[in-house]
């Protein structure tokens, strides 16, 4: 296991990567091109610069998050071909700078949603927070500015303003879109990408829908253990795999984390994202510190069974609460991740060694 944290580049995080070198443990940082648009070549010489700026701090580059995927390619528009070719030729750069995991959804028009990015808690720290029966009278076409005006004037991952100004030709898109034709837009594009994927070892880790299930009526496939398996036998393929989250598939309670590690297996995680959440009844759940104390998922399972599985890649904390004043893009500040970060290598180590003695 390799202990990560997430790092948007020069000019969008408000942490530092001498920040993060300091926290005791993480060898590397996740992170992005975080100007591009989907379905935009990342050239040769933004990768390198990208990689000279996370070297030149004595960490490293541990995978991608993300490489985002052109609307045309989910809805298999006539245009898909050209930007899949664009997407190869981004894997194939980053695969000659030696860049071998790369994060992506295929979320139909929203990434991750929330409908409170700053809900007070009765200590003072403030967490994101989802209530589906908020969202339900939010209008779509006012959910952008919803999120982007909690967003303390940073750019939300998923949430691009250029693309989202389109909003109508977007759903218009996805019109005649379910499930299974996603799934089979999925396929495609991940069997014409497996070759360059093969030619540099590059592992694809597909983030789960977060929150599980519909928003807004839109299609959502990457949702609990039945479609992740389903989506790792249709294409069966050592490289194509998954990014577990704990934090989007535990928002369906139904969603048992240490079962769906144990029938993936450590083999086809190839990146984990570590948070707590607590269920506050159906559909109604926010975001806690990683303790399992502190929410409903029980985060000494979770990390047990990844052990179990064999699962050896990048793990980064994911949002974490804000606390202690920070200004931060919400969920991404550094303090309560750095907690995170400690808690989940204790949890390791217990692990760890308890597996050593028995
Ligand atoms: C939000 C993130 C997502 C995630 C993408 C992966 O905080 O978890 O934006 O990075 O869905 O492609």
């Amino acid at each position: 296991m390799q202990m990560t944290m997430r790092w948007f580049g020069t000019g969008y995080d408000s942490v530092t990567l001498q920040n993060i070198r300091q926290i005791p443990g993480v060898q590397g940082v996740i992170t992005t091109l975080y100007g591009k648009q989907p379905g935009e070549v990342w050239s040769r010489e933004e990768i390198s610069g990208l990689k000279k700026t996370v070297e030149d701090s004595g960490l490293s580059i541990a995978g991608i998050e993300s490489v985002n995927i052109h609307d045309s390619i989910k809805t298999g528009s006539p245009e898909r071909n050209a930007y899949i070719a664009n997407y190869c030729t981004t894997l194939e750069n980053l695969g000659q700078a030696g860049i071998n995991m790369v994060c992506y959804n295929f979320m139909a028009v929203f990434d991750w949603t929330r409908s409170d990015l700053a809900k007070r808690r009765p200590d003072g720290a403030a967490v994101m927070a989802y209530d589906q029966a908020i969202i339900d009278k939010i209008d779509p076409h006012d959910i952008s500015s919803a999120m982007n005006a909690q967003s303390n004037g940073y750019a939300l991952p998923g949430w691009e303003p250029e693309r989202l100004e389109k909003l109508k030709e977007l759903f218009a898109l996805y019109s005649n879109i379910g499930e299974d034709k996603l799934f089979a837009h999925l396929q495609y594009f991940l069997e014409a990408i497996m070759p360059v994927c093969e030619k540099y070892g590059i592992k694809m880790a597909i983030h789960p829908d977060d929150p599980a299930w519909s928003v807004f009526g839109l299609p959502r496939i990457m949702t609990g253990k039945e479609t992740l398996l389903r989506l790792l036998k249709l294409v069966d393929h050592p490289l194509n795999g998954v990014a577990l989250c704990t934090g989007s598939l535990g928002t369906n309670p139904r969603n048992d984390i240490p079962s769906i590690i144990r029938a993936i297996s450590g083999e086809r995680i190839h990146f984990v994202h570590l948070r707590n959440l607590r269920h506050n009844g159906p559909g109604d759940f926010e975001e806690a510190a990683h303790l399992s104390s502190d929410g409903s998922l029980d985060m000494y399972e979770i990390v047990k069974a990844l052990y179990d599985s064999g699962f050896d890649g990048p793990i980064r904390p994911d949002h974490g609460r804000t606390i202690w004043g920070e200004a931060s893009m919400p969920g991404y500040g550094l303090y309560d991740r750095a907690l995170g970060i400690a808690y989940i290598l204790g949890l390791w180590e217990a692990v760890e060694k308890g597996a050593k003695f028995q």
